[in-house]
């Protein structure tokens, strides 16, 4: 069975309800943004491609109240292995910007400093608030952006910032400078981008170079998204991120191109044919067909034509796995104990790798026997999550 997911009110209502034990008032701001998923599209945003991921139902919420001082309070319903669950830090008075905050305490804070210092509003007051979240923490389904994304609109609702001059783009951009300063981790823009701009019973294809976007229907109830996470977490994740940035930057350098989004399967060969580091020339491979999976699967989703973007979702795992090298053994036997059932059509890694999570685009009927294959069959303790593609970060009234 996949697990119940909470709907949004019940969380904001246990939010609430730990808001008043946690600071004996009634929170008046209530706001959630979603974690995403990425239906395909993998490491192609910091190189100027597209991405196709869907927000989902699972989200973090923010509770919270202005008060008197300068103090920011917050509490966070998740236990996290050595950190506090509740911390307080001073908003620095100085004059119109707030240009640092500093980086000590709990980490889980880091998100929400680096958004307070990147906000684009007017200076926010001191405020309380509860963090409560259903987005599995660093399962790779965005908890950070969900978190960035929640403490902004947070922000907006503390300040009465009804400012439409500020762009959902230039908000995304303001998170994503966050995630770079605060947490240190030199992220795209994708999964910012969709926690603000996701749509019921829509995936959205973003053009990362233009950031413009597209909304495609994915609502037909013959298909779900079934998400698995592994719930394993290797150590290279931070380590291994920067270094794949760094090689596609380098291949790009040497064909003379913007970005690999500029580069095509000639180009493939002429780094080859020039004796470049066989990494450098794989990792390039894997962005340039990667973007072309992913223009293809938006053009098959628009047509409803499932089987081709599943396989599509498969081949992009092949490529994850082989030229780019962020899969591991748990996500390959997940891929595989999926894709050896009846019905599915498609199943892949999702986000950065290195653990975390799949994502298996399956007709309805034959959801439950994935599950149960992969439950028969996979070392570890896996969770599961049937999800349709949910709204962007909103207010709750
Ligand atoms: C992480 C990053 F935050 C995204 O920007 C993206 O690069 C993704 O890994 C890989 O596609 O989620």
């Amino acid at each position: 069975m996949a697990e119940k997911i909470v709907p949004v009110d019940q969380l904001v209502k246990e939010a609430k309800n730990v808001y008043k034990e946690q600071f004996g008032e009634e929170a008046d701001i209530a706001v959630f943004a979603p974690g995403r998923v990425n239906l395909i599209g993998e490491h192609t945003d910091y190189n100027d491609g597209f991405v196709m991921p869907m927000a989902l139902p699972l989200v973090t919420v923010i509770v919270g109240k202005r008060n008197v001082g300068q103090n920011v309070s917050l509490y966070t319903t998740t236990e996290f292995l050595k950190e506090a669950q509740k911390t307080t830090f001073e908003l620095p008075n100085e004059g119109a910007l707030i240009r640092a905050i500093a980086r000590v305490g709990p980490k889980w804070a880091m998100y929400i400093k680096g958004v307070i210092v990147n906000y684009l509003g007017s200076i926010p007051p001191g405020f309380n608030a509860v963090i409560h979240t259903s987005v599995p923490i660093g399962g790779g389904l965005s908890s950070s952006a969900s978190l960035e994304v929640a403490t902004y609109l947070f922000l907006d609702q503390l300040v009465g910032n009804t400012n439409e001059a500020i762009s959902l783009t230039q908000k995304a951009l303001a998170c994503q400078k966050a995630e770079h300063d605060y947490a240190g981790m030199p992220c795209g823009i994708m999964d910012q981008f969709i926690s603000f701009l996701g749509k019921k019973d829509n995936a959205l294809l973003i053009d990362c170079r233009h950031l413009t976007s597209s909304h495609i229907p994915l609502n037909d109830d013959n298909v779900v998204v079934l998400i698995t996470n592994s719930n394993v977490k290797h150590e290279l994740t931070g380590s291994e991120y920067p270094t794949r940035r760094k090689q596609c930057e380098e291949a790009a350098l040497i064909l003379k191109k913007v970005s690999l989004r500029d580069a095509n399967l000639e180009d493939i060969k002429y780094l080859q044919s020039l004796n470049a580091n066989p990494e450098i020339v794989t990792r390039a491979r894997h962005v340039i067909t990667e973007i072309q999976r992913t223009t293809e699967a938006a053009e098959m989703l628009k047509q409803s034509n499932f089987v081709k973007f599943g396989k599509l979702m498969t081949e992009s795992h092949i490529s994850l796995r082989d030229d780019y090298q962020v899969s591991c053994p748990e996500l390959d036997s997940l891929v595989d104990l999926a894709t050896e059932v009846e019905g599915v059509l498609g199943s892949r890694m999702t986000g950065g790798g290195f653990g975390g999570c799949t994502v298996t685009l399956v007709y309805s009927k034959s959801a439950e026997k994935v599950i149960q294959n992969i439950k028969n069959k996979y070392k570890g303790t896996p969770t599961f999550y049937l999800c349709k593609p949910s709204p962007g970060a909103s207010v709750v009234s």
